[in-house]
């Protein structure tokens, strides 16, 4: 199967980091939905990144739909199968997620809307929302434990570690590293794992 996308996108990096980890074969294509959008038209029309083609030629979109269809095809999960476990990954994930979309929406804001055009009370909304979710998830992030290796990894901290260095990468001026300690060391120690490395976002 083919994994569809480039790994400067958040969703791409955690589908290709989950795959990876659920030990499931794949090609990784790097198209681009801005510079190849034609190429990407081509094998999806919706143009969403990432999309999964199957091996039986099914296309699927949204990294946590192709994260699904991965563990139903390794029969692993990366969610803990304790209901309190499972409950708190399912909140560090869902702030990860957020923060991923309001980094995206405020990069998207800038850089793809001429400057006139820019809504500041919209930016500074999602700012806002976004300063929230890293709130939230640096107290979170310590109940997770500690990314020494591969098989201590839950989606929760995949998606954490992949949120924190794509915010990182795009805006340090908005989300301080400084301010975030417990989460800027948690993603330090989980980008020095291998399945990260083989996935970098630069
Ligand atoms: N909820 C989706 C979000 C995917 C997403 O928005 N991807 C961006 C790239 S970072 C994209 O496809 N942008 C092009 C567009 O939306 O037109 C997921 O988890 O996969």
């Amino acid at each position: 199967m083919q994994l569809v996308g480039m790994l400067d996108s958040p969703y791409v990096r955690r589908a290709a980091i989950s795959l990876r980890l659920l030990g499931v074969p794949f090609e990784h294509r790097s198209v681009s939905v801005f510079s190849t959008f034609e190429q990407f038209r081509e094998i999806n029309p919706v143009v969403k990144a990432p999309t999964l083609v199957c091996d039986d030629g099914t296309v699927l979109m949204d990294s946590t739909l192709i994260i699904d269809y991965a563990q139903a095809l390794s029969g692993r999960s990366l969610m803990p199968a304790d209901l309190a476990q499972r409950v708190r990954a399912l909140r560090i994930t869902g702030l990860a997620l957020a923060a991923c979309e309001k980094t995206v929406q405020i990069v998207y804001e800038h850089n793809l809307r001429p400057a006139e055009k820019l809504h500041q009370p919209w930016v500074d909304r999602v700012r806002g929302q976004l300063v929230a979710a890293y709130s939230a998830l640096d107290q979170e992030v310590s109940a997770l434990p500690s990314p020494v290796d591969e098989e201590s990894l839950t989606q929760a901290g995949v998606s954490t570690a992949v949120a924190w260095s794509f915010t990182q990468l795009m805006l340090p001026d908005v989300i301080a590293a400084v301010d975030f300690p417990v989460l800027a060391a948690y993603a330090a120690q989980a980008e020095c794992l291998p399945v990260f490395l083989g996935a970098p976002q630069v």
